[in-house]
């Protein structure tokens, strides 16, 4: 069985040197992003066992901004990695083994899903959606492609990546550019896509994101993903007769914005984190969603939050009984002192602590504890 490279006398940089050492951390990249990925997803669909806390309120925030940087720092080393192994691709020897075609097509499955998952997240995080499939579905289903596909590639691999990384990277030397420098160029562009797309979410980075989609702009200091006007929402919304409709049980209450800001005003800093991975923090002003509910009898349970859309994946969302009771989690009415803009959800919008952009629903029209 051969599933190494054969020295030669004098290589080209090519080969598994670099291709190992590449792959340390693109593995890694790879591995981060699978974790922060299942993570953000049992967050916005959660099976029964899981539990996410409402504190440290900058968790999703790290966890997701994490997901994106290392997902964008994977392509040049993906790039690179497929650079030295480039001419092994089109080997087209007769299948030797179970292990030989067990270790081939892994690797077709790992090269095919993990371009799937790189390519679809970034045009994601640049909200341009050339497909028809339904990105949040198919990205998760081929993550855990690519990851068992990658477990795979380990096992059958590591006598090759334990041999390549334990021998000096240029024995032999190569011929032609050295593999250092390719290595450092790996590096290298793998640190400036990280830096150039950590700025949507990191502040004090904002200047040198040439990468980062959104980063700060928008009404009131905070970016926008989807418009008033673009959610269908911009008549109802400035309605004089608009009313928040609350429900427990039998019981049901309706308040104009007037008698929310009656309510006893309570205000908290929390970000915006966008699964797309921007993210901005703001100052909050509103009711409590415990007050509010507790002029209705809430004794228990989970909320569901409805929006003045009357279509759109995002028109509601459900909280968890422990996001519903906790002090920060507000029906917003100001951010940073201001009557909330349209596009962020006026006249109210729900915003929690530690919980996905997607799932802090704006312009609401009907706050109801699930049965
Ligand atoms: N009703 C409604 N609420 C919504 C959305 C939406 O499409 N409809 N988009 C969500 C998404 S994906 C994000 S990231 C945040 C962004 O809030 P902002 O536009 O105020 O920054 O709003 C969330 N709330
Ligand atoms: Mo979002």
């Amino acid at each position: 069985m051969s599933v190494s490279w054969r020295p030669r006398p004098s290589a080209s940089a090519r080969g598994p040197e670099v291709a190992a050492r590449v792959g340390v951390p693109l593995g890694i990249a790879l591995l981060v992003c699978f974790v922060t990925g299942l993570l953000s997803h049992w967050i916005q669909h959660p099976p029964g066992w899981f539990w996410w806390p409402t504190r440290p309120v900058w968790l999703y925030r790290l966890t997701q901004g994490t997901h994106v940087v290392c997902g964008i720092a994977a392509i040049p080393l993906l790039l690179v990695k497929m650079w030295a192994v480039y001419p092994r691709l089109f080997d087209r020897p007769r299948p030797r083994s179970p292990l030989w075609i067990a270790e081939r097509g892994s690797i077709a499955l790992l090269v095919g899903s993990v371009f799937f998952e790189l390519t679809t997240g970034l045009l994601n995080i640049a909200q341009y959606y050339p497909w028809k499939f339904f990105f949040p579905a198919a990205h998760y289903a081929m993550g855990y492609l690519a990851i068992g596909a990658l477990a795979v590639h380990l096992a059958v691999k590591l006598p090759v990546i334990r041999d390549a990384l334990s021998r000096p990277l240029e024995s032999p030397p190569a011929s032609g550019i050295s593999r250092r420098a390719v290595l450092n160029a790996a590096l290298v562009s793998a640190t400036v896509a990280a830096v150039a797309v950590a700025g949507q979410s990191v502040p004090f980075l904002r200047r040198v994101s040439v990468l980062a989609p959104r980063s700060g702009e928008g009404p009131q200091g905070v970016p926008v993903n989807r418009t008033a006007v673009s959610a269908g929402v911009a008549g109802p919304a400035r309605d004089a007769d608009y009313r928040l409709v609350v429900i427990a049980g039998e019981r049901r209450r309706e308040f104009s914005r007037a008698e929310l800001l009656a309510l006893p005003q309570a205000g908290a800093v929390l970000p915006i984190a966008c699964v797309e991975g921007w993210s901005a923090s703001a100052h909050w002003s509103g009711v409590r969603l415990r007050d509010l509910l507790a002029e209705v009898g809430y004794t228990g349970g989970d909320v569901r939050c409805e929006s003045l859309e009357t279509a759109g994946l995002y028109r509601s969302s459900v909280l968890p009984a422990r996001h519903v009771t906790d002090r920060d989690t507000l029906i917003a009415l100001t951010v940073n002192g201001q009557t909330l803009d349209l596009d962020h959800g006026f006249p109210c919008r729900l915003i929690a602590p530690n919980r996905p952009g997607v799932l802090q629903t704006k312009w609401l029209s009907r706050i109801e504890v699930v049965p």
